[in-house]
């Protein structure tokens, strides 16, 4: 029932109208600017609710992150799409959806999204997609040195996904990277790119050629992107302030997750951008005072993909059986997640960083028929003493001992449900000993992957 869910998600303004603001204690999550983020391991399920509330939204933003993201989501007939470069609000016609200029932008995935979408008959032209000229180029070779460093770490690799973010982000850093608004000027694009083909060569040398096919390949390959990308380019710096000052509503949509936060995260097992809010200001050029929702998604349990500390995993039968449950493989590799308890003290600190005014707790329905499920409430050390917060030692990070508290589950199938108060009371139970736990609103819920497969509640 796509109703019952649809007319409980109020928008501010439409309150404002009603004269109701604050009338349920401060239920005024749709502002202006909305803030969508992952607050754990990521694929918490942040398309799925982008997609749902982009309906209410003008602009869908992406800031950070590249095609290592993949976000699956479903229209209304159930039809699937994953998205990588795309924001999911790509699915509603009134929206425009921006690539911002904190965006690493592959252009042969970007394109190969595009016809994809096209395919499935959604309009991308016009003025539904735009990519700021600030946004750093991703190429090939950034991909193949993804790979090569994974493999000289051997044993120790970090599990990206191999789409070459970490490479690109330090060409961005180390100031020699290619952005969009180059391939204006295709002379010196050649001269930079060459440049980072031979640095590419040099530290690899022997696994990664450079010749000066693959550069009038490349270079050829760029001149065409160029010509299909210009109606898409834009500043969307000046774009998006614009739309927030003619009072547009803007959805930021986040990639990956804080945990994964190459300064938050439990690095270097991390990606190489801010997937928290900060990531917002630098990767959109919007400033603090202007995003005043920040909605935290947030897995009823948790996942990781790739390598890294996870205190509270599940190894063996309990780990698989969540995985099955959960259908918990990646959306760009297909790699299976690692899956494991929610862990309190990783979401605590997320919310803290990030400023959540509140959480959507998703793939609730996975749980169901659990005889008991657990929390991961406190960290403590090696000698029982508690942590205050997530450390940053791995070390320590791997020795803590998890302390949980145990929760009755609930035997029936929850994902027909729209109305909190039809949830089992274990379910209900189970929701607010995790807001209590994190001091956040549990305002929606997930209890299926479909568009209307949400609870809200009011
Ligand atoms: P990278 O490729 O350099 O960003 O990898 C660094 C770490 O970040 C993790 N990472 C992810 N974790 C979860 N989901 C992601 N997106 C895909 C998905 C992943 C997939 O939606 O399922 O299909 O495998 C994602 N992207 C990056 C990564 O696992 C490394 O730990
Ligand atoms: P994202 O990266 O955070 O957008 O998440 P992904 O799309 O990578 O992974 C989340 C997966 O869970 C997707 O396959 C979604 O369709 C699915 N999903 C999202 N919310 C729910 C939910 O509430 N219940 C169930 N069963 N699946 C969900
Ligand atoms: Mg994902």
């Amino acid at each position: 029932n796509a109703s019952a869910s649809e007319t409980m998600l109020i928008t501010e303004k439409e309150k404002e109208e009603e004269g109701k603001i604050g009338s349920d204690g401060g239920w005024t999550e749709l502002t202006q600017v909305c803030a969508i983020l992952g607050s754990q391991w990521g694929d918490e399920g942040k398309g799925k609710l982008v997609d749902i509330l982009a309906e209410r939204y003008d602009v869908v933003a992406r800031c950070q992150g590249g095609s290592n993201a993949g976000h699956t989501i479903y229209n209304s007939e159930g039809t699937k799409f994953a998205l990588h470069l795309i924001p999911s609000g790509i699915l509603h016609e009134g929206t425009t959806c921006v690539v911002g200029n904190g965006v690493v932008v592959y252009l042969p995935g970007f394109f190969k999204e595009i016809d994809n979408l096209e395919a499935q008959g959604i309009r991308c032209g016009g003025n539904r997609l735009r990519v700021s000229d600030r946004a750093h180029l991703l190429f090939d070779f950034h991909q193949t040195v993804d790979g090569l460093r994974e493999a000289e770490l051997a044993g120790e690799m970090i599990g990206t996904t191999r789409r070459g973010i970490g490479p690109c982000y330090a060409t961005k850093a180390i100031r020699s990277g290619l952005r969009v608004a180059d391939l204006l000027h295709m002379d010196s694009f050649r001269v930079k790119l060459e440049y980072l083909m031979r640095d590419a060569a040099l530290r690899f040398a022997g696994k990664f050629e450079f010749s000066q096919q693959l550069l009038d390949e490349e270079v050829e390959r760029y001149t065409n992107y160029g010509r299909r990308l210009e109606p898409y380019i834009t500043d969307t710096v000046h774009y998006v302030n614009e739309a927030f000052d003619k009072e547009k509503k803007i959805l930021v949509e986040g990639a990956n997750a804080t945990m994964l936060d190459i300064d938050f995260g439990t690095y270097p097992f991390v990606t190489s951008s801010n997937p928290s809010i900060g990531g917002i200001c630098t990767g959109l050029g919007l400033a603090p005072s202007k995003i005043r929702t920040v909605i935290g998604v947030a897995k009823a349990y948790t996942t990781r993909v790739g390598s890294g500390p996870y205190p509270t995993e599940l190894f063996g039968k309990e780990g698989d059986d969540l995985r099955e449950a959960g259908h918990e493989f990646g959306t760009t590799t297909g790699r299976p997640r690692r899956c494991g308890w929610l862990d309190i003290v990783a979401l605590k600190y997320a919310s803290m960083i990030n400023g959540f005014t509140a959480i959507n707790l998703t793939k609730l329905d996975v749980l169901s028929g659990l005889p008991e499920i657990k929390l991961g409430v406190m960290y403590k050390t090696p000698g029982g003493e508690p942590l205050p917060s997530f450390p940053a030692d791995l070390e320590l990070l791997n020795q803590v001992e998890v302390e949980y508290e145990v929760l009755p589950g609930w035997a029936t199938d929850i994902s027909r449900l729209r109305k909190y108060a039809d949830l089992p009371p274990t379910a209900r139970a189970y929701v607010e000993r995790v807001e209590e736990l994190v001091g956040v609103p549990i305002k929606f819920i997930g209890v299926g992957p479909g568009r209307h497969d949400l609870i809200v509640r009011s």
